[in-house]
């Protein structure tokens, strides 16, 4: 069975495969310290990052984690985390910059749902005169992106090379082995994937595409079903894997809306690419946004193609 080192030894340049086995070791350490559980891992640590939001112990757990093996390894020029106002500096010939969300879903932590880590790397070339730049360059630029879930098992998920593999975790092996070999989502699906508490604060196309996901068909049975997480790694893979769209617009609360663009959204978006969906912010590709500052938010519409433009028919006032 192939583990990521044997699978990518070959398919890719050594300055990527050094970093795929750098979040593999970080996230195996991550992974151990949430199946051990424990006053150290929950609750908040009081303070507030630089989106306003509670920071929890293991957002900073998790951060440390990446940062510390990130610093270890010197094709890595920079990193920007959601935990870091300020982008952190590594190694000024490093080929690679990363984006991270090092632990998405934090909320779900003292709850036992599943959280995940997001990554976007983009290569350090001629775009990035200074490292702030070179964050601020539209998705479709990623080299390539990975998220990985903590869930019933734990899995590596990368899209690489206009493929998304997923590899599951041996926690005895202290690997991942490929388990999951070019994923492509369900063109069409019955998922829908938001939070409905927002309903009063957000467009009204998007409220009606919801009416028409309920309609029930004419045996009298529901033609879609509802499913919200709150992790988006969690709920997007769920939609992956079974066919499904997840929605984050504005909202009445989140004006810009809640999701970050360049280290939740973009990475996602480049997976859905590669795994033959589409992603919008609602009126464009979301990979081809251009960011305005490193931890801009947008709204997020992701998954089935047929679902997205289904959607989006609300919004052109087509027939449904
Ligand atoms: P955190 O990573 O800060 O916990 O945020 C999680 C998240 O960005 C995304 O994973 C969820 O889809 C979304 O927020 C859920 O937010 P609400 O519970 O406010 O709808």
């Amino acid at each position: 069975m192939n583990c990521l080192n044997t699978f990518f030894g070959n398919k890719v340049e050594k300055s990527v495969l050094s970093i795929i086995l750098s979040v593999e070791k970080a996230s195996i350490l991550l992974n151990e310290k949430l199946l051990n559980g424990g006053s150290e891992i929950h609750g908040s640590t009081g303070n507030k990052n630089v989106q306003g939001e509670k920071v929890q112990k293991l957002d900073i757990i998790a951060h440390n984690l990446f940062e510390k093996e990130f610093r270890s390894n010197n094709n890595i020029h920079s990193v920007l985390s959601e935990e870091k106002e300020e982008i952190i500096n590594l190694n000024n010939s490093g080929e690679y910059l990363i984006a991270m969300d090092p632990l998405d879903g934090s909320s779900n932590i003292d709850v036992n749902i599943p959280v995940g880590s997001i990554f976007s790397f983009f290569k350090n070339d001629a775009h990035s005169n200074s490292a702030n730049e070179g964050f601020l360059r539209k998705g479709k630029e990623q080299s390539f992106a990975a998220y990985i879930i903590y869930g019933t098992a734990t899995m590596f998920v990368i899209g690489i090379n206009e493929n998304v593999y997923g590899f599951t975790l041996n926690v005895k092996k202290e690997k991942y082995f490929l388990t999951h070999k070019n994923i492509i989502i369900p063109e069409e699906g019955l998922i829908f994937s938001i939070n409905e508490g927002n309903n009063n604060g957000i467009d009204k196309e998007i409220l009606n595409y919801l009416k028409y996901c309920k309609k029930l068909n004419n045996q009298g049975r529901r033609t879609h079903t509802a499913r919200f997480i709150g992790s988006l790694v969690a709920d997007f893979h769920r939609n992956m894997l079974k066919g499904g769209i997840f929605i984050y617009p504005n909202t009445a609360d989140k004006p810009k809306g809640q999701l970050r663009l360049i280290y939740e959204c973009n990475p996602i978006a480049l997976i859905a690419l590669y795994a033959k969906g589409k992603s919008l912010n609602k009126s464009e590709d979301i990979l081809e946004v251009y960011p305005k500052n490193n931890h801009e938010r947008t709204s997020f519409i992701v998954g089935s193609k047929r679902m997205v433009n289904q959607l989006m028919s609300f919004y052109k006032n087509e027939p449904n």
